[in-house]
């Protein structure tokens, strides 16, 4: 069975404890802007992610110009967040850990 919408209570306190994430005005997605040290670095994230995707079976919207991918997660099935955009949004961290620019930079 597929994950069910989550609260937007649930969503907000899953949110306080993940960097770099934003909610959607309509609540319906969260989104990250990662930044890479080079294309290479994020085209190798992409690869990872895109394994990842494969086995949850969910999967990313994604913009990537030269070593920026901009990633918005939702779940088209269930019209809004589940459970699964917080796990694909867990991998998607651990693949960039390491291959990220430095935070300054990231956060501006
Ligand atoms: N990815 C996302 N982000 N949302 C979905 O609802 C979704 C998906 N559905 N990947 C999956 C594939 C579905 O279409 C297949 C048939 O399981």
């Amino acid at each position: 069975m597929r994950p069910q919408k989550l609260d937007p209570r649930d969503t907000a306190e899953r949110l306080t404890g993940m960097h770099g994430w934003m909610l959607a005005e309509d609540g319906g997605s969260i989104s990250k802007a990662f930044r890479f040290k080079s294309f290479s670095e994020a085209f190798g994230f992409m690869s990872e992610c895109a394994l990842a995707a494969e086995k949850l079976d969910h999967h990313p919207e994604w913009f990537n110009v030269y070593n920026r991918v901009d990633v918005s997660l939702t779940t088209h099935d269930a019209g809004g967040l589940t459970e699964l955009d917080f796990k694909l949004a867990a991998r998607m961290d651990r693949a960039g850990a390491g291959r990220t620019q430095d935070q300054r930079k990231q956060d501006v």
